[in-house]
């Protein structure tokens, strides 16, 4: 089961760009079922825990402003294989180096604002799942 599952986020940017419909339609075109969702916005505090690992990297900071800066779609999404085949679906970090495509390269801006987040591994996306929602919101 656990490798089954992923947890993403539509950035503030994409959601500003009013593209938070575009980006799910082309993740459930890519296969994934949505087992859980919500529109939400972060405070500097969960946007702090959320990225706790990259806290020594110079971005961290202007990172955390950026994804406490406006509304977000988080979700859950269920797929065989779902954290790598999710990735390949967003694409590389930097939308320049993204194959075309892909989700960052269609709606990203920036290396900072990149449209999209995708978990990392299968147990960063259990700790990122639980991190937003009760067991009670995933069906
Ligand atoms: P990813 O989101 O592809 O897993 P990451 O985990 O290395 O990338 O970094 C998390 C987020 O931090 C990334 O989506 C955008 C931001 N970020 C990464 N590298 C950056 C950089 N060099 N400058 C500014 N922001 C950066
Ligand atoms: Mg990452």
């Amino acid at each position: 089961m656990a490798n089954n599952r992923t947890f993403t986020m539509v950035k503030p940017d994409a959601v500003a760009a009013n593209n938070e419909g575009n980006i799910l339609g082309d993740i459930s075109k890519a296969g994934f079922r949505i087992v859980a969702m919500k529109k939400t916005q972060l405070t500097v505090a969960d946007a702090k825990k959320f990225y706790e690992i990259h806290a020594e990297r110079p971005f961290y900071g202007e990172l955390v402003e950026f994804m406490s800066s406006g509304p977000i779609v988080a979700a859950v999404l269920e797929k065989d294989n779902a954290v790598e085949d999710f990735r390949k679906l967003i694409g590389a970090t930097n939308p320049a180096e993204a194959a075309e495509g892909t989700i960052r390269a269609k709606y990203a801006k920036s290396i900072g604002e990149n449209a999209v987040h995708g978990s990392d591994s299968d147990e960063n996306a259990a700790i990122e799942i639980a991190f937003h929602f009760s067991g009670r919101e995933l069906f």
